[in-house]
């Protein structure tokens, strides 16, 4: 697919979720790649990083997309010429993909792990992450309830109930505000992330907070399914999560918002669940508390703190 009919696809969310967002990032670069016909080496880097801008820009707050195009774009560092760019961009984005696909399968393994013959599970919003621990606890034959939320206001929560279903497990769909009515039933939560912070906190769709505060008051254990590419290495230096805000339109129609001239509509889709709330983040690399989420930016994705302060020095020192 083209850059441009991706990216419009990323920001309209006909393409959604931050590992799949992630991974169509990465298909429209090497798409872009192969097709970019460029003088000289220069020019075909600028060609490429016009691209990733593009895509970028497309929405702000999941961190497996800017992870996921650096991976790409640095390929291109040790290239000397156009083909070998082109090549290096083809075979670092086919890695990547190939890598994402097996990071969520073996999420699903570590994960199912932490679920127990006849739980009550909830999961809240669509995540491929969170509900392979949970296919692969029902392969393993576990007896399992689900109780999946609604998602206002993008409904998120029917692409949920379409997997469980299609998987034969017994779903309760519920409206968000019910989530604290039923929470005394529910064994653990599992939910997915677009971002990790480097103090473990933990970014996800909104209203991921009110469900870990009330897992937190209900002493329900609190599980997050999160790919290593959804930590976020530029929040080692304070940096904070974008958090985006979508159309009003998509919360009032713009009908009956003409309506009510003294009333604004506030769409935030993303909240911040703190690592208080959370128990464990299950990544393909293993389960970790959140206090160690800095191990998986350093070991993971190469980010050492020597390496921060070399990069960002001067960035920070303006800053101070
Ligand atoms: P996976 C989604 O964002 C949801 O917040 C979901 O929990 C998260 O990405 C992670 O999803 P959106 O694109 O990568 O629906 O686990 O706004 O599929």
């Amino acid at each position: 697919m083209h850059v441009t009919e991706t990216a419009e696809k990323i920001k309209r969310m006909e393409i959604r979720g931050a590992g799949r967002i992630a991974r169509a990032a990465v298909e429209a670069l090497i798409g872009h790649a192969a097709g970019l016909s460029a003088p000289d080496l220069p020019s075909f880097r600028k060609g490429m990083e016009e691209a990733a801008a593009a895509l970028l820009a497309t929405r702000p707050t999941a961190v497996s997309l800017p992870n996921a195009i650096h991976l790409v774009l640095t390929a291109m560092e040790d290239a000397g010429t156009v083909v070998e760019a082109r090549e290096a961009v083809k075979s670092r984005g086919e890695t990547f993909l190939r890598s994402s696909a097996e990071a969520v399968h073996r999420i699903g393994e570590i994960g199912a792990h932490h679920i127990v013959d006849g739980d009550t599970v909830l999961t809240h919003c669509n995540s491929e992450a969170a509900l392979a621990c949970i296919l692969a606890a029902h392969r393993q034959g576990k007896e399992m309830k689900v109780f999946a939320t609604e998602v206002r206001p993008g409904n998120q929560g029917l692409l949920t109930l379409r997997v469980l279903s299609d998987a034969g497990i017994p779903t309760h769909y519920i409206v968000d505000s019910a989530v604290r009515h039923f929470m005394s039933r529910i064994d653990r939560v599992f939910v997915g992330a677009d971002a990790v912070t480097v103090n473990g906190a933990v970014v996800n769709k909104i209203g991921t907070s009110q469900v870990a505060l009330a897992a937190h008051e209900a002493r329900t254990t609190f599980i997050v399914a999160a790919e290593t590419y959804k930590f976020a290495p530029r929040t080692i230096l304070g940096e904070l999560i974008e958090i985006e805000e979508r159309d009003p339109g998509e919360v009032l129609s713009p009908t009956e918002a003409a309506r009510l001239p003294h009333v604004r509509v506030h769409n935030p889709v993303f909240d911040v669940t703190p690592a208080a709330y959370v128990d464990l983040i299950v990544t393909e690399e293993g389960a970790i508390p959140p206090a160690l989420a800095y191990l998986i930016i350093r070991d993971y994705l190469g980010w050492s703190l020597k390496e921060f302060h070399k990069t960002f020095l001067i960035d920070h020192r303006d800053q101070v």
